[in-house]
């Protein structure tokens, strides 16, 4: 079998991971076939798509960039129009629709489901794993995204890796694009989270003998800072506030493809969710990670493998430890809430150099072992030949 199409199903749940995950895997698909299959991704909702990408417009389909995106109701509304396509991919288990399905049981060959990211040991074995759905021609197999060369990896997609390479040739002309002129030894970074109190943030940023500028990226982390500055009495002026040495932007919502530059210009990055992380994780610069809440502290056994995967690539135990004690109590919650925490930065900003360091060593071991681009076209590939 010769594939020539592809389609994506991308159900929004909430917050921009999913349609970012699905709209970087689709554009760099694209590429990786040398745009010779044809590629559609099928959106529940636009909202958060219209939000990451500036070309796109409120309408049920549109082409841009040589992909077709379509939303569920134009798809089932004229299902007698399409045929379904010879590699499906459902992201993160999402619903495809019925009338879809039902049209490629008989005439489509592969179904991947595209998991969530994760660290814990498990995956591996699941990784590739056929899931049996009784279709005469359809054969359904799991892609579980992770941190060690048997699992699918993470995305590393092409268009990132120009991106890394533009912005460290040309940082002055980003951080102009960004920022205007900055003083010079401005510990610059971007905040990106979920809801949370700052508190201890900003109690330990006083602490250093530098100023900083904060760029606070997304509703969620805005609301908390509004929160913050509220209730210490401080106002915000043409979308600046300032608290002793600290300076607090509050950013418009960019692009996927800006976002990932501003990330670059910086010193330290605080993440969120999946797909800004894994930017994170593939830059080498400092960051923290508000990892999405789930019930029971599922998300903090999350936070647990990805430290035992990164910790046995850098090598550094007590590093390791400190880092991940960091990340721990940043994290510590049963929901997204205002409570305050006990985390202290004190480390991390005292060790900026060594965590670039180590982040640097992981960075590189993924690029090695971890494609997960590389991965998911082997196995479509190698699928056509069988
Ligand atoms: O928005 P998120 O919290 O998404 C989450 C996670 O993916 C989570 O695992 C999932 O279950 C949940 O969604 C439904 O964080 P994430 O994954 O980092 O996605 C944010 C996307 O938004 C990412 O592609 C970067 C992009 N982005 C912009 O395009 N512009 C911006 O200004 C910012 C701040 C982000």
């Amino acid at each position: 079998m010769e594939i020539k199409t592809l389609d994506i199903f991308c159900e929004i749940i909430d917050n921009y991971g999913d349609i970012g995950v699905v709209y970087r895997l689709a554009k760099d698909l694209y590429s990786a076939f040398d745009k010779k299959i044809k590629i559609r991704v099928f959106l529940n909702r636009l909202d958060e798509f219209l939000a990451i990408n500036k070309s796109a417009k409120n309408t049920p389909f549109q082409h841009i960039n040589g992909i077709e995106y379509i939303s569920y109701e134009y798809l089932t509304t004229n299902i007698n129009e399409f045929s379904s396509s010879d590699v499906i991919i459902e992201s993160f288990g999402c619903n495809i629709p019925q009338e879809y399905l039902d049209i490629a049981y008989d005439n489509s060959s592969l179904l991947i489901n595209l998991e969530y990211l994760s660290g814990e040991d498990w995956i591996e074995d699941f990784h590739l794993q056929s899931s049996h759905i009784g279709a005469k021609k359809l054969k359904k197999f799991f892609f579980m995204p992770g941190f060690t060369e048997k699992t699918g990896g993470v995305i590393i997609d092409s268009s990132y890796v120009n991106t890394l390479k533009k912005v460290r040739e040309n940082k002055d002309f980003y951080k102009n694009k960004f920022l205007g002129k900055v003083e010079e030894n401005t510990l610059i970074g971007t905040i990106f989270s979920y809801e949370k109190n700052f508190q201890p943030l900003m109690r330990d940023l006083k602490k250093l003998d530098k100023k900083i500028l904060l760029l606070l990226m997304g509703e969620k982390t805005q609301l908390s800072f509004k929160k913050f500055l509220s209730e210490n009495n401080i106002e915000i002026f043409e979308n600046i506030a300032k608290y002793d040495k600290i300076e607090m932007r509050f950013m418009n919502f960019l692009s996927q493809e800006e976002y990932e530059e501003i990330i670059n210009i910086c010193d330290f990055n605080f993440y969120r969710g999946e797909d800004s992380f894994i930017r994170g994780v593939l830059n080498g610069i400092p960051f923290i990670w508000h990892i999405y809440c789930q019930e029971n502290y599922v998300h903090l056994k999350k936070l647990e493998s990805f430290f035992e995967k990164y910790g046995k690539i850098v090598n550094d135990d007590i590093f390791t430890q400190n880092m991940y004690q960091l990340f721990k109590d940043y994290n510590f919650r049963t929901e997204n809430n205002f409570d305050l925490g006990n985390e202290e930065y004190i480390y991390f900003f005292n060790n900026l150099d060594k965590i670039s360091k180590n982040n640097n060593i992981f960075k590189d071991f993924l690029f090695d072992k971890c494609n997960l681009i590389d991965k998911l076209k082997t196995f479509i590939l190698k699928y056509q030949e069988v």
